[in-house]
């Protein structure tokens, strides 16, 4: 009796002590993208990052993509009411919240699916900053636009769902001028340069960044991750082949940014901020058209 109770209180202990040192090792982790902290590292901290359905992946081949063409097209109701109200510096990338209720549906989509964020990867130089490639060719930046499952009722309960979550996928390229919708929010940047600060934006509406009529475009879908720890497999995908034009000159202003706190003592730019592609593992990836010219 006497020693059970020991027994039992030292493997008690050792549970305890288990949890207490599992937490602290992942709360002592700040995950990055170089070094120690990149994404090589965050499986040892995040279990899902070493999943088989894992985000971004290199789309293959258009030719070997699977014409599906019962998905048709994504449809959205009240976009053009959403305002991109907040950017903030989140010491990862430049994060923009919208407000207003507007969903998208379709496109072979489980159910309505509520946009809340949407962010930004980009490169240290413009042959890559994107999360997916396509057949290898990566792009400077890569915007995603997230939103979660109505019936779900926040991100936090989708997140543990396989269909929580529909991200949007677009792919920027360059051209010589600069693109003026862009312009206006970039604007706003000099507010954000370090990480932890953000800043209101005049209401400016979530379309006017998006490529032109986005609905009747081409995309790629397929089923996989977040693409930042905890790397959540509750993602349907939609990746978008018409790109989003910008300049240079617009694409240096997102390199500049801090990951560090103003009250840092060194500083680091967010650049080269994508997780590099994961394994397909059987999965299929589908397109919605099956010729579409750009
Ligand atoms: C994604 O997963 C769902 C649920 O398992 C499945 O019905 C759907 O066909 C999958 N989509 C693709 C593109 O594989
Ligand atoms: C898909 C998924 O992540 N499901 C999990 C939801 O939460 C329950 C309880 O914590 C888990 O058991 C499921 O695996
Ligand atoms: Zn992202």
């Amino acid at each position: 009796m006497h020693s059970y109770a020991r027994v039992n209180m030292e493997s008690t202990l050792f549970f305890v002590l288990g949890i207490l040192r599992f937490s602290l090792a992942t709360e002592n982790f700040h995950w990055g993208y170089h070094g120690d902290s990149g994404p090589s590292y965050w499986s040892q901290h995040f279990e899902s990052c070493a999943g088989k359905w894992q985000s971004p992946i290199d789309i293959p081949r258009e030719e070997d993509v699977e014409y599906a063409g019962h998905l048709g097209f994504v449809e959205s109701y009240g976009y053009d009411d959403v305002r991109v109200h907040t950017l903030k510096n989140n010491g990862h990338s430049l994060q923009v919240d919208v407000s207003g209720d507007s969903y998208i549906l379709g496109g072979g989509l489980p159910g309505l699916y509520k946009v809340t964020q949407l962010h930004f990867h980009w490169g240290r130089t413009s042959d890559r900053g994107s999360e997916h490639t396509f057949d290898g060719t990566a792009f400077p930046m890569e915007m995603h636009v997230v939103h979660y499952k109505k019936e779900y009722g926040s991100i936090n309960e989708a997140l543990n769902k396989s269909d929580g979550l529909a991200v949007l996928g677009f792919m920027f390229k360059v051209i010589p001028f600069d693109n003026v919708f862009y312009e206006k929010f970039l604007k706003k940047l000099s507010a954000v340069q370090y990480s932890g600060e953000s800043t209101d934006t005049w209401p400016m509406r979530l379309t006017d960044i998006l490529p032109n009529s986005w609905q009747n475009l081409k995309y790629f879908r397929y089923n996989g991750s977040l693409t930042t720890p905890p790397c959540t497999e509750a993602v349907i995908w939609t990746v978008f082949t018409r790109p989003i034009y910008i300049s240079e000159k617009q694409l240096r202003q997102f390199r500049k940014l801090y990951s560090n706190e103003k009250s840092s003592e060194t500083y680091e730019h967010i650049s080269d901020n994508y997780r590099p592609v994961q394994p397909l593992n059987n999965r299929r990836v589908l397109k919605n058209v099956r010729f579409q010219l750009l």
